[in-house]
């Protein structure tokens, strides 16, 4: 008897998987790879099943004879260890990123003899409303919010990109590059204050009130699946801070950073060169313990967020306030710098975790920009976050485009710069 492998990432069968297997049936024994959560994630949707019903799934579609574990989304090891006579994947890895993990098959089965066979992936209504109430899923607060979490179990290190609208949103849902053979893709969205504030042509200062926070987040809710991580300023005052925590939990939010900061609030970046005063360790403390003990889910996490290296108060201070932070409750602590170089913060890394190897550290290296992931990685940052790239690359274009049209008094100079508008009417899909 021939075997043939089919790998399956799905969270529903539907009648083009079926196709599929009934097409491998033909040819022999049916062995079904189960991709990872940890392999889909860098190239695909999260899944809305575990591993565990995913593989029931699976194992429970007739003519399936086995299902066994594919850990990467390249197919090395899987092959070398089943040596499949066929294997049958949809015609829709021809084109996009999977492009290449498409080549990685062709190349391995010709190693050996093996046949690739491709069936022509149906697209028709009854699959695209099967897709289309999948994406829905995703979106929905009990599935989005529990994802950070989710995510910080299985990603070396994870990336969130600043979003400040709908369309920003799309960008950090739908980036996926192809870096040296492997796929990576953002892993969810930073509501920064400072470009929330900014798209509004305001001062980062906390004058854009929770209602116009909210309506942005709201505007890439409508329009994304990843999870959410809100800036949280200094999470105003402990009784509002507490109402707050309540509607972002409520609405899939996953997790909010509030800084040790009170009274008028400025910007980091600013540093100590605008007057800026630090909250006490106890009331701060207060404000994360009253955030936690309103919240109802276990997936929502206040980070603490500690301004003593921005504000020049030294290591130790930082340090004490961090384990009296997480002493309070909070899921995680960001510590800040506006130094280019990263030893502040990899210091504060080191002596933090001496004592606390659990607690996710995330870091803001806007300054520090030189460092890479891997770096982070390796100095025991779980998370980082890209927190204004994408409005600090569209204000330098938007504004040079507005001075050429006055410059030229015609557009035809700037066109070569724009996205044709054949292009930006087809840029969103109509569902
Ligand atoms: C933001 O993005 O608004 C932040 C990060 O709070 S920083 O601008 O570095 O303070
Ligand atoms: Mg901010």
């Amino acid at each position: 008897m021939k075997t043939v492998y089919v790998c399956l990432s799905t969270d529903t069968i539907h009648e083009g998987h079926m196709n599929v297997i009934n097409e491998a049936k033909k040819y022999g024994t049916v062995i079904i790879g189960m991709l990872t959560d940890r392999a889909l994630v860098s190239f695909n949707r999260f899944p809305t099943l575990t591993e565990k019903e995913r593989y029931a799934l699976y194992k429970g579609i007739q003519g399936v004879d086995r299902v066994v574990i594919q850990d990467d989304m390249y197919y090395d090891k899987i092959i070398s260890e089943i040596h499949p006579d066929y294997l049958i994947h949809g015609d829709n890895w021809c084109d996009g990123p999977e492009k290449i993990i498409r080549e990685n098959v062709v190349s391995l089965l010709a190693q050996y003899g093996g046949q690739l066979i491709e069936i022509p992936y149906t697209r028709n209504e009854s699959v695209k409303k099967v897709d289309r109430k999948l994406i829905e899923k995703l979106s929905m607060p009990e599935y989005r919010r529990k994802r950070l979490r989710q995510l910080l179990e299985i990603r070396p290190i994870v990336k969130i990109l600043e979003a400040h609208s709908g369309l920003t949103g799309l960008i950090v849902e739908k980036t996926i590059v192809n870096k040296g053979g492997r796929l990576d893709q953002y892993d969810g969205m930073w509501i920064s204050s400072l470009c929330d504030s900014t798209d509004r042509g305001k001062p980062d200062i906390e004058l854009i009130d929770m209602s116009s926070r909210i309506r942005t987040i709201d505007d890439i809710m409508d329009v994304t699946t990843k999870p959410i991580i809100l800036d949280g300023d200094t999470g105003g005052v402990t009784e509002h801070f507490m109402y707050n925590v309540r509607t972002l939990e409520r609405k899939g939010v996953s997790a909010v950073i509030i800084e040790d900061k009170i009274g008028l609030k400025k910007n980091s970046l600013f540093g100590t060169e605008v007057e800026q005063t630090q909250d006490s360790i106890e009331n701060f403390c207060k404000k994360i313990e009253s955030g936690k003990r309103v919240q109802l889910t276990d997936d929502f996490m206040i980070i603490a967020r500690i301004e003593s290296l921005i504000l020049g108060k030294g290591m130790q201070d930082a340090l004490n306030r961090a384990f009296a932070f997480c002493d309070a409750g909070a899921d995680g602590i960001m510590i800040h710098s506006r130094k280019s170089d990263p030893s502040e913060v990899f210091d504060f890394c080191h002596n933090f975790r001496q004592n606390n190897r659990k607690t996710p550290l995330i870091v803001v290296p806007t300054t520090f920009n030189s460092v890479k992931e891997e770096d982070l990685a390796r100095n025991g940052v779980n998370i980082v976050i890209y927190a204004n790239q994408l409005m600090r690359a569209a204000f330098p274009t938007m504004k040079y485009i507005a001075e050429q049209i006055l410059i030229n008094h015609r557009t035809e100079e700037i066109e070569d710069r724009l996205m044709h508008f054949k292009d930006i009417i087809r840029l969103i899909d109509e569902i």
